[in-house]
This record gives structure tokens, C-alpha cells and sequence, in this order.
């Protein structure tokens, strides 16, 4: 049987936008050589930053991620404090240089589709994890067992 994180992680594929990554990837890479630059990432900030100051607030993360990825708010907020290294309650350049980093798994300075991807899997199913430990009430494992 599948376990209740995967039965989750298959409702939110499902509920969201199946394209959205896709086009933040195609978004991000401005010069379509497809792979994506630190430059290029850095300039994507204001893709959230609905205000131009230089960093994205939780709400403007969420609503964009709402609206126009159709991931449910719980799971954009806290992905949302996954992509907050610095822990200030701000996505600014500090995090998106953390961010990139990581998401350039063979090191080679650019992030390419399939990294870009593998990135954004990995991100939803431990968000998942997350969300279905902290809903799990000890109730509900008394009668799973
Ligand atoms: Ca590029
Ligand atoms: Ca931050
Ligand atoms: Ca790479």
C-alpha cells in the first residue's frame, strides 16, 4: 500500500499546475541556451517581488505560488521557510545564491532542466513529509495500526 506522504504528494501533483515549472524555467532562462545562469537566477527575484524592493515577502510568495502554480498555501508557505536560509522571513539574493547552489548539483555553475527539476521533486515530496507528519494526530496512528 502506499504510504499516506505519497497518496498526499500525488493529490498536490494532481491540484497543481503541472506547467508551472516548466515555465519558470523557460521565464528564468532569458538567453534560451537551457541552462540556467547565477545571473539569470539572481534576476528572477523579481518574478516575486511584486514591489521591486529587492526581496519577497511570504505574502507575496504565496499569492504568486496560489495563483499561478495552484499549490495550496500551507505547502507554498513552508516551502517558502525551506528557501529562507537566512531565516529573516525574506527571500532575497543570500537565499537565491543558497538556492542556486544546491539546485547546481554537478557544480558546473549552471543549473539545467533536468537539475532544475530533480530540485523542485525533491522539494515537494520533503514538504510533504513535513505537512503529513505535522497533521498526524496520535488518533490517527492508533487506528492506521
Ligand atoms: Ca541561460
Ligand atoms: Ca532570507
Ligand atoms: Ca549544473
Amino acid at each position: 500500500m502506499l504510504a499516506p506522504c505519497i497518496i498526499l504528494l500525488l493529490v498536490l501533483q494532481a491540484q497543481a499546475n503541472p506547467n508551472y515549472f516548466q515555465q519558470r524555467f523557460a521565464q528564468t532562462d532569458r538567453n534560451r541556451d537551457n541552462k540556467i545562469s547565477l545571473k539569470e537566477y539572481m534576476d528572477s527575484l523579481q518574478f516575486y517581488d511584486r514591489n521591486n524592493d529587492g526581496r519577497t515577502t511570504l505574502s507575496e510568495w504565496v499569492s504568486q505560488m496560489t495563483r499561478k502554480a495552484n499549490i495550496p498555501i500551507d505547502v507554498s508557505s513552508l516551502i517558502f521557510y525551506v528557501l529562507d536560509s537566512d531565516g529573516n522571513y525574506l527571500l532575497n539574493y543570500v537565499d537565491k545564491r543558497e538556492v542556486f547552489k544546491v539546485m547546481d548539483f554537478n557544480d558546473d555553475g549552471f543549473v539545467s532542466r533536468e537539475e532544475f527539476n530533480t530540485y523542485w521533486e525533491q522539494m515537494k515530496i520533503s514538504v510533504y513529509r513535513q505537512l503529513h507528519r505535522t497533521r498526524r494526530s496520535p488518533d490517527q496512528d492508533e487506528v492506521q495500526n
